[in-house]
């Protein structure tokens, strides 16, 4: 092969591998404020952001979004590492983040093109997934709990994860229960009815709360992370585990307040805060800085929650939030419920272990 040729096929393995990270942290540390470089492929759970807020960006920076969804951090991540799309901004969980930054798989942020970032609440930021911010602006946050019909459970305050694994407790309400289709989540449920720690990485402890999975699962109608809500509200389940956002906005477009409730069992639930990161799979980094930007924008932010029902970290967005939502402890939770929630935390590599054991629950 001659220099020339040789050249060539050399730039050509470049290419086809991607950006490598560093070339794109170089693009990034070039962005400005407001800049756009390209449509915007934004990877994101389902049922995240009010239509609207993605209308404006598109008007004001002219420029398309297309939006690819997602059911779990872990679909997103295989997606991510497969590396055949290229998608600009994804909106990984907390422990998602420490996986995919120590991964090497984002694109370390350049602040200055996100003046926002300003706006958050300081509660929101260095948190121990991403210690210095460098990699993650958090979106909004929220918990996991149980969604319900007032005609098998009372009050909120009465629920317990019995009602999913206790089998003289859960028995009536046979294939009336959804779970999450979500590894960490579902074990999550389990383990916290056990008594242990969402984030266990004693086998025991995991065999334990898989043996319970498997004898709940006659009873659970279907797992699903993006129809929950739509089974509860329609009459299909009675109960389902979910995340409180999107209960609230299916309670709110049935108009079915008075029918359904969502709570936090007594053995507790998990917390969770989401965020916006750039995968060294982007494209349009700059463009990528300015939405992170936007999302962070004080009215725009208060927009995000009034329409998802998720609580936000931003505290110029809390400002401007109706006072109905920022006052309802099921959106913004009371300490003493936050002394009952724990968040996921990456567990390295004893996280195949609990993907392994929900491929076992599940089949
Ligand atoms: C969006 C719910 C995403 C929350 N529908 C999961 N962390």
């Amino acid at each position: 092969m001659g220099m020339l040729a040789l050249a060539v096929a050399l730039v050509a393995a470049a290419c086809s591998s991607g950006n490598s990270g560093s070339d794109l942290e170089s693009v990034a540390q070039g962005c400005q404020v407001d800049q756009v470089d390209g449509d915007l492929s934004l990877y994101n759970w389902s049922e995240y952001i009010d239509p609207d807020l993605v209308q404006e960006f598109r008007d004001t920076y002219g420029v398309d979004v297309v939006e690819t969804f997602y059911e779990s951090n872990e679909a997103m991540l295989a997606q991510i590492e497969a590396g055949g799309a290229t998608y600009d901004l994804v909106v990984p969980s907390d422990y998602m983040v420490d996986i995919m930054r120590q991964e090497g798989l984002l694109v370390k942020l350049n602040k200055d093109a996100i003046p926002n970032m300003a706006n958050l609440d300081p509660k929101f930021t260095g948190l121990p997934f991403d210690p210095d911010g460098e990699y993650s602006a958090p979106y909004q946050w929220g918990t996991t709990g149980i969604g319900f019909s007032y005609d098998v459970v009372d009050d909120a305050a009465d629920l317990t994860w019995g009602l999913i694994f206790d089998p003289e407790m859960s028995a009536p309400l046979t294939g009336r229960i959804s779970l999450l289709d979500d590894e960490r989540e579902v074990f999550a449920a389990a383990l916290k009815y056990l008594g242990y720690s969402v984030n266990t990485t004693d086998q025991a402890q995991l065999d334990e709360a898989t043996a319970l999975l498997k004898a709940a699962k006659d009873r659970v109608a279907t797992f699903t992370s993006d129809s929950f809500e739509d089974l509860l509200v329609s009459g299909e389940v009675d109960l389902a585990h979910g995340w409180n956002g999107d209960f609230f906005a299916a309670f709110d477009e049935a108009d079915a307040w008075e029918d359904y409730g969502y709570g936090i069992p007594k053995e507790g639930g998990v917390a969770w805060v989401d965020n916006m990161a750039i995968p060294t799979t982007a494209e349009a980094v700059c463009t990528a800085h300015t939405f992170i930007n936007f999302i962070l924008d004080a009215e725009n932010g208060a927009q995000l929650s009034e329409w998802n029902y998720y609580a936000s970290p931003n505290a110029k967005a809390n400002e401007l939030i109706d006072p109905e939502i920022l006052s309802d402890p099921a959106v913004y939770p009371t300490p003493e419920t936050f002394e009952k929630l724990e968040f996921l935390a990456d567990l390295g590599d004893f996280a195949t272990n609990y993907a392994d054991a929900f491929t076992e629950v599940k089949s």
